[in-house]
């Protein structure tokens, strides 16, 4: 695999000068000196030989925070305390009854179903297992004659898949004819039709019925949207469905967008609507919290004020934490991961956009060595940077060694010097105008997107392990860190890489594609895309496939490739943090249901 250390050096470094910077917003600047003859082409920019001083950097030019401090300080809520925590005790008792008590194996998945939606599911984990666990055991899907009912056997099928279990696709071969086509009854089943989309989402590799049945699904849903009325509660489903399905979003907010549609349904059920309003709203009490912590924490360090061509987006940094885990207990990994994704965001933009390649050179050194000695030669901003890394990790190190009695640093510090080698190695390849092969690029992207890092911390503090257990696990990334950072990485590509270019940035995933295959940047894009379906049936495969290795890292896994792809659905999300993530803001850490 590609190092850092064997990364091209030649162009600009082979030329001897010593600083080599682009003006600022990204704007082209003709150079005269003589030196620039022998730059490539897709180099474009200042040459400064003098002082350091006078060095002209490259900026973003990122907007200031949407958020003021004073405002994050000041969220309150109501949802604390034994009036509210009475109250969900009594109403989580009554539907643990109900789970236990509901008379057809239909009944207790559609209530399993709508728990999951509702964001409730946590609170019956024991409960939907056992539930699961036998359906599985007596192989009811496929001994039921549920020959006309795809909506069941879909829905069955699903869930015991989200939960692990591997029910095999084969299962949906009953709806289909002699030529192997989806029966064409099947074309005005629009409940079997979604559901079976949903479905076809938690297929792995060579599972061709289900690649078939997404394919179908989705083709008649879209034609189904388009003429119906759009508040029924089913197109609602549908539209949603289209637009992301249910395995790849994230989950706080899907609960939150599901209350809402669920208060709309005619057949609701009252108590499961004030449990999931209840609980969601408690959930997010203990959110505000973290995030108020976590905010502080970010102020304290000082970075948002003194580093002006850095991103200050705390609450951005906090959001992607709800997004990995949700549940009240975590709030430790919560506020945790915030430092991490606030640092590693802060240094992404030394290397992507303020450091020069020599100064980049020395803070990886620093890094990779994980020494204060190497301090002094750091410019004052690394300093910064340097001294708010080292300190923020060795006490996360220090936290997991009182608490459990592992020493976790030398994970954690490979885990930083291998993201700041991947930070290097692409800003090598941007100052000497190198077009990296698709390959080559995916190879260095997967760790320099920071999804390795911010999982390695997320490990230690989701599930306890021994020393053994925890080197066993990740002395080598398991498959699951490289395919979930793969998806994160693709998603930030197809949001972000343009502005990128334009301020200039080493190329990107659709770039890379585009100069190796010469195909337009809409056939990228598509393969792009396709990439980030087919990776998830990895993801797929590798659950089914681990079922002894903490369900809640995968969980967190998984979960970063959705944030991945909630934050950037509609654009850069995470850098420009005004478009749609100030409403999903508001929704989550805000406004209580
Ligand atoms: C994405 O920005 C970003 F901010 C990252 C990867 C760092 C922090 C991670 C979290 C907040 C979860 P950008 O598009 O600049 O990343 P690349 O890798 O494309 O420079
Ligand atoms: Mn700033
Ligand atoms: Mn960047
Ligand atoms: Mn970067
Ligand atoms: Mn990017």
């Amino acid at each position: 695999s590609t190092t850092a250390e064997e990364a091209p050096t030649s162009g600009l470094m082979a030329l001897g000068l010593k600083h080599l910077h682009c003006a600022t917003n990204g704007s082209y600047t003709p150079v005269s000196s003589k030196n620039y003859r022998s730059l490539p082409p897709k180099v474009r920019c200042m040459v400064a030989t003098e002082a350091a001083d006078q060095i002209v950097r490259r900026s973003a030019n990122y907007q200031s925070s949407t958020w003021e401090y004073n405002f994050v300080q000041s969220l309150t809520s109501k949802y604390k305390g034994e009036p509210y925590t009475a109250r969900t005790r009594k109403l989580k008792a009554e539907i643990s009854m109900r789970l236990a008590n509901a008379s057809k194996p239909l009944d207790q998945l559609e209530l399993i179903d709508t728990l999951q939606r509702l964001g409730l599911s946590y609170h019956f984990v024991d409960e939907i297992e056992s539930i699961l666990k036998s359906l599985f055991d007596e192989n009811h899907i496929q001994n039921t004659k549920t020959a006309n009912d795809l909506y069941a056997t879909a829905l069955e099928f699903r869930l015991l898949r989200q939960h692990g279990y591997k029910v095999p696709q084969e299962v949906f071969n009953q709806f289909k004819d002699e030529q192997g086509n989806f029966r064409a009854w099947l074309h005005d089943d629009l409940k079997g039709m979604l559901y079976l989309y949903e479905a076809s989402y938690l297929l792995v590799e060579g599972e061709s019925i289900l690649d078939d049945a997404r394919d179908f699904t989705a083709k008649n849903l879209e034609k189904y949207v388009k003429k119906c009325n759009a508040s029924e509660y089913l197109s609602k489903l549908a539209s949603h469905a289209l637009e992301l399905p249910l395995a790849w979003r994230m989950l706080r907010l899907e609960a939150n967008w599901f209350i809402n549609v669920y208060e709309t349904k005619t057949d609701m059920e009252p108590i499961l609507l004030e449990l999931a309003k209840l609980d969601f709203n408690m959930v997010q009490a203990i959110h505000q919290e973290d995030l108020k912590h976590s905010a502080r924490w970010w102020k304290s360090t000082g970075l948002g004020e003194k580093l002006d061509f850095a991103r200050d987006r705390p609450m951005e940094n906090f959001l992607w934490t709800v997004g990995f885990i949700f549940e009240p207990q975590f709030s430790n990994c919560r506020r945790m991961l915030a430092k991490v994704n606030s640092l590693l965001t802060t240094i992404d933009d030394v290397y992507d956009v303020y450091g020069t390649l020599d100064e980049l050179q020395l803070f990886t050194d620093a890094i990779v060595r994980w020494d204060l000695n190497f301090m002094d030669q750091l410019p004052h901003y690394m300093k910064l940077c340097f001294l708010s890394v080292y300190n923020s990790v060795n006490e996360m190190a220090y936290d997991i060694l009182k608490d459990q009695g592992v020493d976790i640093l030398p994970y954690l510090k490979k885990a930083w010097a291998g993201v700041c080698k991947s930070y290097l190695l692409e800003a090598k390849w941007y100052y000497s105008g190198y077009t990296p092969t698709f390959q080559e690029y995916l190879d260095n992207a997967w760790v320099s997107i920071s999804g390795p890092t911010i999982l390695v911390h997320a490990y230690f503090y989701v599930s306890s392990q021994t020393e053994e257990e925890a080197s066993h696990f990740i002395e080598e990334y398991p498959d699951i860190i490289r395919w979930s950072s793969m998806i994160f990485r693709l998603a930030d590509d197809l949001a972000t890489s343009s502005d990128e270019l334009k301020r200039g940035d080493v190329s990107k995933s659709i770039q890379c594609y585009m100069h190796e295959t010469e195909v337009s940047e809409e056939k990228a894009r598509d393969h792009i895309k396709n990439l980030i379906g087919n990776t998830w049936k990895k993801i797929n495969g590798y659950r089914f496939a681990n079922p002894r290795t903490s369900q809640t890292f995968i969980g967190v896994a998984m979960n970063l490739a959705r944030m991945a792809q909630c934050m950037y659905q509609y654009g850069d999300g995470h850098g420009v943090g005004d478009l749609e993530t100030k409403d999903r803001v508001k929704s989550i850490l805000i406004e209580p249901l």
